[in-house]
């Protein structure tokens, strides 16, 4: 069984820091050229460092995008947050998911933010907005054109990410309906997510390689999270559908990537409150969150540490306090 806790007192809010691992090393820029054939393909990674977020965006995948996750207590500190990316483009037209790495490299990275590749007749651009200063967020824009002179059928474009966030050890995933996003959390430093400016079809939780796996398939599992208990290296996935793509005609997305938010799960324990001597005070927790379900809550009336009561439900209402005075209450929330 699996516990994830976070502990909160009405007064005071009390945030645990984990050791650290090394940050990754910068990946080299690296050239690929067949002699002797007709293809010279060139890779140039792009190259970013802002206050937070240091990335590394190849033509057909990326990793080692890494985060300083605690800049105060850990200045200059860089955690690994993704370990890989790539996408992928189907059509009814070629009869399998093609792979990132299956596109031909037109115009590399270099020095600018554009990079233009092409499988067949599709041309494909990708485009990186790069974060600046202490933003936690930056987007990929790809933009997919059909140069041939006959409709690609049923266009779909795939995007995932295997988040190892410090590594990979203790992560889970979810999708929110709500918001269309794919996150993954390490509840021991912080949530990772991503989402498109276009509304997703599918989406995929699953343990890296099997993510990889449906996204070479064309099969996303649309899983609501993985595992479904406790931790594991899982990576996570989305895929929109383009429709029929006529000869010249484009499509376009923005994939904006999230670093940093706040973990999954998270007790509040409510304002703080007066009450007339000898009333009974009603506390309210229910503005508590979870990725998955609050299955209890635990209250510290002393706040010695000890719970004093494990309910259910988020209301409870305590009369044990005999003489006047200020009083901290701890809470404690458990997911399932
Ligand atoms: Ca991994
Ligand atoms: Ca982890
Ligand atoms: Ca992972
Ligand atoms: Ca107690």
């Amino acid at each position: 069984m699996n516990y994830r806790k976070l502990f909160y007192t009405v007064l005071l809010i009390t945030v645990m820091v984990v050791s650290l691992l090394p940050a990754m090393p910068a990946l080299a820029m690296h050239d690929v050229v067949q002699k002797g054939t007709r293809v010279a393909e060139v890779h140039e990674t792009f190259s970013h460092n802002s206050d937070l977020l240091q990335i590394v965006v190849g033509e057909q995948s990326s990793s080692g995008w890494n985060y300083q996750y605690d800049p105060v207590g850990h200045p200059g500190t860089f955690i690994r947050s993704v370990y890989g990316e790539h996408y992928a483009v189907a059509t009814n037209t070629w009869g399998s998911v093609k792979q990132s790495t299956a596109f031909t490299i037109d115009t590399p990275f270099g020095s600018g933010d554009t990079a233009t590749l092409h499988y067949n007749q599709l041309s494909l651009t990708r485009q990186v907005t790069p974060p600046e200063g202490s933003a936690r967020s930056f987007s990929i824009t790809f933009v997919l054109t059909n140069t041939g002179n006959s409709t690609l059928e049923n266009v779909r474009f795939f995007q995932g990410v295997d988040y190892d966030i410090s590594d990979a050890g203790n992560d889970y995933g979810w999708y929110s309906n709500s918001t269309d996003t794919v996150w993954q959390n390490d509840d021991n430093y912080f949530k990772n997510g991503f989402r498109g400016n276009r509304t997703s079809s599918h989406h995929d939780l699953n343990a890296y390689g099997s993510m990889w796996s449906d996204m070479s398939n064309g099969n996303l599992n649309d899983a609501e999270k993985y595992p479904a208990s406790g931790t594991a290296d899982c990576g996570v996935a989305l895929q929109w559908d383009a429709g029929n793509l006529t000869p010249l005609a484009s499509w376009d997305l923005t994939i904006t990537f999230y670093f940093g938010e706040a973990a999954g799960i998270e007790a509040n324990a409510g304002p703080d409150q007066t009450v007339g001597r000898g009333q009974p005070v009603t506390f309210n927790a229910s503005g508590s969150s979870s990725v998955g379900t609050i299955t209890s809550y635990e209250w510290d009336f002393d706040n010695n540490g000890t719970y004093d009561v494990n309910v259910g439900t988020p209301l409870y209402t305590y009369a044990g306090w005999a003489v006047l005075g200020q009083y901290t209450v701890g809470l404690r929330v458990t997911d399932n």
